[in-house]
């Protein structure tokens, strides 16, 4: 794909390889992007090493990702999973809703049910990658036969494996002003996993939450109530509850520059007409933002969110957002379909603004960075990722620390025969 989310011609044979990053295999002698880093990111445990290789750190300077799009191969679904309302994992779509079009003069009230109706989900359980890799061992076979074919070197015949929301945020990084973050990096037969770890600063934002922004947070999920239907003849039931313990995610394969991914993502809901698309293609996220009404409101729109709603989207390769506009009460005053092929189109007029170009080489030469630093194929060893605005990456190395985050059961998992 382009940053356009067009399939990029020729070759109509897809989107391999024909824009190579001349950049990717001289990163390790560029001293620009790579340098030695005098401050390194001091985390509790200790880091245990310090040899040379470890004092160096990635620069997330917009001009440097200045460059040719890199290759990104359309994103292919290879499975998906469901959450249930108690959190529950099966490794089927029984949690999939479709998409039902709003009225043109929707008449939704966001508040509704937030004292009555809401289960929310425990986000102090730290879910890590677990349904991940509950997914992956549920699919070993499969996996490995597509391995076995291609005879590549990775047991699971992909390099990284991760949330898409931990892409997302890569992708964002060198726009980034406010939020840091952390990401702990682990290399198990020869597959790199990437786990996000919560940093001080983000745990007290959700210890200071207002009653106000706690509200706000379940607006979202009360839109996607109004707009979703459990199968494909019913319609949405704005009277139930809302329970964000449920989940429906899909995990899909893909390429960024010579890195093979498979992630995965929540996803709101999808198409259900008779001649939708397969997935990914057909699926829709759902989206809210405060009502549109000055230039500078819609500048700022254009400049901040479209970024994240584009990053988003555009790894799993989904090809639409609605997006539900509401007045600070909480009322929809309208909706619209953000096709994500349209976005670069929309930003165009901005000053100064983002380019997809940046976030997809910052989040590739991050990879080519983190692969480059973890040496050691061990399920002990964590290589902790640090990034604060306006800094450089960088790391710390943790043995048999409280960072380890893939479980025995896995490790165990993947080294049985299936
Ligand atoms: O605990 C954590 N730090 C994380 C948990 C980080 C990343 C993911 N997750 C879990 C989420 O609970 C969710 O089940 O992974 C799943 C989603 O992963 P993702 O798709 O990679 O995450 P992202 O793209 O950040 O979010 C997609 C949607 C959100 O939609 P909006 O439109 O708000 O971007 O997943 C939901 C949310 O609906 N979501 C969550 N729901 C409950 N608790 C959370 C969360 N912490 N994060 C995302
Ligand atoms: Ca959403």
């Amino acid at each position: 794909m382009d940053q356009h989310g067009r399939k990029v011609n020729p070759p109509p044979s897809g989107y391999k390889n024909h824009r190579r990053n001349m950049d990717n295999d001289t990163l390790s002698v560029n001293p620009k992007r790579f340098r030695p880093s005098h401050s390194p990111h001091r985390a509790d445990p200790a880091p245990l090493s310090s040899s040379a290789s470890s004092c160096r750190a990635l620069s997330t300077r917009r001009q440097l990702y200045e460059k040719p799009f890199p290759v990104y191969k359309q994103p292919v679904e290879v499975g998906s999973f469901s959450l249930d309302s108690e959190r529950r994992f099966f490794n089927d779509a029984r949690q999939i809703r479709y998409f039902v079009e709003p009225p043109s003069r929707p008449d939704f009230n966001l508040r509704d049910g937030y004292k009555d109706r809401f289960v929310k989900r425990d986000d102090s359980i730290k879910e890590k990658l677990d349904h991940i890799l509950r997914w992956i061992l549920a699919n070993k076979s499969k996996l490995e036969s597509r391995v076995a074919a291609a005879s590549s070197s990775p047991a699971l015949g992909v390099d990284v494996v991760t949330w898409r929301g931990h892409l997302t945020k890569l992708l964002t990084t060198p726009y980034e002003t406010r939020e840091g973050w952390l990401l702990a990096a682990t290399l198990f037969r020869g597959t790199l996993y990437l786990s996000e770890v919560e940093t001080e600063a983000s745990r007290r934002d959700t210890e200071n939450r207002t009653e106000r922004h706690q509200e706000m947070m379940y607006w979202g999920y009360k839109f996607e109530q109004y707009l979703c239907a459990e199968d494909m003849k019913a319609s949405p039931d704005p009277g139930g509850v809302v329970n964000t313990n449920e989940a429906f995610c899909t995990v899909v394969q893909t390429k960024l520059a010579d890195h093979k991914l498979l992630f995965s993502g929540e996803v709101d809901c999808r198409d259900r007409g008779t001649k939708s698309p397969a997935a990914p293609a057909c699926y829709i996220e759902l989206k809210t933002s405060a009502e549109i009404c000055t230039p500078k409101q819609r500048s700022n729109f254009h400049r901040f969110k479209l970024l994240k709603w584009w990053a988003q989207s555009f790894l799993p390769g989904v090809p639409r957002i609605v997006a539900g506009f509401r007045d600070p009460d909480g009322l929809v005053v309208g909706t619209e379909t953000i096709h994500i092929s349209q976005i670069s189109h929309l930003i165009k007029n901005e000053y100064n603004c983002w380019k997809p170009t940046v976030c997809m080489n910052f989040c590739s030469e991050f990879l080519s960075f983190v692969r480059t630093v973890v040496r050691e194929d061990s399920p002990r060893v964590v290589h902790l990722f640090s990034w604060d605005p306006h800094q450089d990456v960088t790391y710390t190395v943790h043995r048999d620390s409280s960072y380890c985050f893939l479980p025995p059961w896995y490790v165990e998992g993947m080294g049985s025969p299936h």
